[in-house]
């Protein structure tokens, strides 16, 4: 035995949102971080962590990272699902940057070593009014990015998925109760593809322009929107239908030669078998830490690289910069990996979490800190002002009252 876990510290705390991060301390005082950010169900993986996982943890090897995943996700018997799989993962990442921080070689090394020169990323670029959308591109391309993803409104309704007022686009409010929104998949359907159409008149053909349906539209309406955008050369279009709906894809291939994106929702390589295998994906989205962490991820990866099928990994606000870190680690140890989402996060979150990953012209890059080069600033994030409250995604109903997935 090299070493052993001594203490198992989770910390709930809201730099502007809310994240849940595991830190993990050994007796040689090495420490690790995860991250098990959940987007409004922030208390349930802190405590499935500090209630279920932290005791198990105590006085094991910290080098047992794959025996370690194993046991906490064969050994529970109730297996799967964000919440669990986000703790494994949290696990999982701790126990890799520990690992590297032992070896001092950043994690990517352990992963096999470099393949690529840059993680290129897509941005989120956004805008109620086609002028602000235009505009929201251009300040990305300006700064070297060579991949977008545009949301626009829709005719008819007052909030839709991926617009704000706010620059850096954040989905979850806080307060007791979830907002409320109205959503109609035929004004949708018929109002993206003339924003495609102007937004490529505008960037011209050397821009990858993607976008994201959010998991909103039947396989007869996925096919239809992805055939109405296909003289614009979409790079992706994401999450066109609900995720666990495996088939669902097969028939939006039918319809449609669109590359298609999904899988942010996933939390397993089973979740996604049937879609890599049957090649009814071009790109799996599985974020590193709601799939399990590293060590799972990589084999969702593996089984990409046989069917053709690439990661371009889920990089909202809600994932943090550990996630975030170790999405970059693998990405840049990663044969089939494709493009990483990177939303960016206001000042206050890069000051919590201190980080060696960098971005610049539309890339990111790992660093080369051992382990995962993130810290964790325990102090500033002790304010008052940085306690945790309530937060949580809007839900939606379509204009006849029934509920519709946001
Ligand atoms: C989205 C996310 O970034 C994306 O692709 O689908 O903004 C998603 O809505 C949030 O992560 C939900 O927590
Ligand atoms: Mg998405």
């Amino acid at each position: 035995m090299h070493d052993r876990i001594e203490r198992v510290d989770v910390i709930v705390a809201s730099p502007g949102r809310n994240f849940v991060t595991l830190k993990i301390t050994t007796a040689d005082g090495i420490v690790g971080l995860g991250d098990a950010t959940v987007n409004g169900r922030e208390l349930a993986v802190a405590s499935y962590l500090r209630d279920h996982v932290a005791p198990l943890l105590v006085g094991r090897d910290p080098g047992r990272i794959e025996d370690t995943w194993q046991e906490l996700y064969r050994g529970v018997y109730w297996r799967r699902g964000p919440i669990t799989m986000a703790c494994i993962g949290a696990v999982d990442m701790a126990l890799w940057d520990v690992l590297g921080k032992r070896t001092g070689r950043p994690v990517y090394e352990l992963l096999g070593g470099r393949v690529r020169d840059r993680v290129d990323v897509y941005r989120h670029c956004f805008g109620w009014e086609l002028p602000q959308l235009l505009e929201s591109c251009d300040r990305e391309i300006a700064q070297g990015v060579r991949f977008v993803r545009v949301q626009s409104s829709v005719p008819g309704l007052d909030k839709v998925y991926g617009i704000s007022k706010d620059p850096n686009y954040e989905p979850a409010q806080r307060g007791a109760l979830p907002d409320q929104e109205t959503w109609d998949s035929a004004a949708y359907v018929h109002h993206l593809p003339g924003v495609v159409e102007a937004v490529r008149e505008h960037v011209g053909w050397g821009i990858g322009l993607l976008h994201d349906s959010h998991h909103r539209l039947t396989p007869t309406e996925a096919g239809q929107l992805g055939h109405a955008l296909e003289p614009y050369g979409l790079y992706w279009l994401e999450d066109v239908t609900p995720a666990e709906d495996q088939d669902a894809l097969r028939v939006v291939r039918e319809h449609t030669r669109v590359p298609l994106a999904i899988g942010e929702v996933f939390n397993t390589v089973w979740d996604c078998q049937k879609l890599i295998e049957d090649r009814l994906i071009d790109y799996v989205r599985c974020a590193i830490v709601h799939a399990g962490g590293i060590s799972h991820v990589r084999k969702i990866y593996a089984l990409g690289e046989l069917h053709g099928v690439k990661g371009a990994p889920h990089g909202p606000s809600d994932v943090s910069p550990i996630a975030l870190a170790a999405s970059i680690h693998l990405a840049t140890a990663t044969y089939n990996f494709g493009l990483q989402e990177y939303m960016g996060y206001p000042d206050i979150v890069h000051e919590a979490f201190p980080h060696a990953w960098s971005y610049a012209d539309g890339a990111l890059q790992p660093g080369e800190e051992p382990g995962l080069g993130v810290a964790i600033d325990e102090q500033l994030l002790s304010r008052p002002e940085f306690e945790y409250s309530t937060a949580y995604l809007p839900v939606a109903r379509r204009l006849d009252g029934t509920v519709q997935d946001w």
